[in-house]
């Protein structure tokens, strides 16, 4: 019995390729190698996909080190610690027939083709085991539109929000505004389906709703309106079960945005650069209000038919309420990201975490689901 081949699949297309090469780094060094084969597989900035031919050992990331096409076009380089050498291509038909050889794969990418769904399809076409959700639930926690629709189908408590479609804006963008009228002010504005926080903006006033739309648009024909939440933002790492387990719940953690990093909300410098933004696990909160958060994001994680893991984000709101501002299937994963942090604290270290979604994986069937 030879031991489980793990491929990591991380770089790609998506505004996010540095961090998720930085993640890949983050779980090359923690995985097991007495218990696993890791094979890293890049893909380039402009998508192809590039397999390691030496010892994957080598293979050392950063965000300025990341899988780029050679100077002279002939192939793509993956920088490696000690030397760089110039790596296979894959053609595309050769894709699902490189993973078949391998008995799990941890897809470590963000955007489209890496979390809405796209990339499980394949996966699932060719009957590959992979670490995290499938098709449905990761197209859904990409959909911040379709997550709440199906958050209030389950019941769960979601703010008030308004929706934009490219033909209702195509229409009569007037009429389309209307539906914002409902909501207070200050609101968001969000593309409806973005891996990062790009084209979200925060507006104050009427006057200034058509701009933020039109710029949610240039991410997103489709826009969600968020009414403003006053509130502290608290949040929990879901686990599958095992077996025929529910998920299995962290210690709530909160965000606090340092007031010196002049963020205007929880942005994208915040979120993702680890700047301006400290976790405390756990939470200083009431326990009535972390069992609340708990509760919630266990049954937003069955509410999407999540697997494998997922972050919920909620709001504690000034009036005592608990809501879920949203779910994310592929959280940042680098050791010092929200999700293993959260788990680090609950007593699950981050590299028995990996193992844990590596045998979920393993042990999850393929074909009938
Ligand atoms: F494979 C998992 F576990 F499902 C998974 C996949 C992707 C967990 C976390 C992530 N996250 C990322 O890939 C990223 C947020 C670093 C994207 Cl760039």
């Amino acid at each position: 019995p030879h031991k489980p081949r793990v491929a990591i699949v991380f770089g790609g297309r998506s505004s996010e390729h540095a961090v998720s090469c930085a993640t890949a780094a983050g779980v090359m060094r923690a995985i097991d190698r007495d218990a696993y084969d890791v094979i890293p597989i890049g893909i380039s900035r402009d998508g192809h996909w590039v397999l390691s031919d030496g010892d994957p050992q080598l293979l050392e990331l950063t965000a300025d080190r990341t899988p780029e096409v050679a100077p002279d076009g002939a192939g793509v380089v993956v920088p490696l610690a000690t030397t760089d050498r110039t790596l296979t291509t894959l053609e595309p038909q050769e894709i699902p027939r490189s993973l078949g050889e391998v008995d799990v794969v941890f897809p470590l990418l963000h955007g489209p083709f890496g979390e809405d769904g796209t990339i499980q399809g394949m996966f699932e076409m060719a009957d590959i085991r992979y670490v995290g959700s499938g098709v449905f639930a990761s197209a859904a926690g990409m959909d911040k539109h379709y997550m709440k629709v199906l958050f209030a189908g389950a019941g769960l408590p979601v703010g008030p929000y308004a929706v934009i479609t490219d033909s209702q804006w195509q229409r009569d963008k007037a009429a389309a505004m209307d539906a914002v009228g409902a909501l207070d002010y200050p609101v968001f504005v969000k593309p409806a389906r973005a891996g990062s926080s790009m084209g979200i903006s925060k507006v104050s006033t009427p006057e200034a709703l058509e701009g933020a739309i039109e710029m949610a648009r240039e991410h997103d024909r489709k826009v969600i309106v968020e009414q403003g939440i006053v509130g502290r933002e608290i949040e929990c790492a879901v686990l599958q079960g095992r077996r025929t387990d529910g998920p299995r719940v962290s210690h709530v953690g909160e965000i606090e945005v340092t007031a010196d990093g002049g963020h205007e909300f929880y942005d994208f410098e915040a979120k993702y650069l680890d700047d301006g933004a400290v976790l405390s696990c756990p939470a200083n909160v009431p326990d009535t209000v972390s069992a609340e958060v708990q509760r919630l994001a266990g049954a937003a994680f069955e509410a999407l038919g999540c697997e494998g893991l997922a972050r919920v984000d909620c709001f504690y709101t000034d009036t005592g309420e608990v809501i879920i501002n949203e779910i994310n299937t592929m959280p940042g994963f680098t050791p010092h990201s929200m999700y293993p942090q959260m788990w680090e604290a609950t007593g699950l270290p981050y590299p028995q975490l990996i193992d844990e979604l590596i045998q979920l994986a393993l042990t999850r069937p393929v074909g009938l689901r």
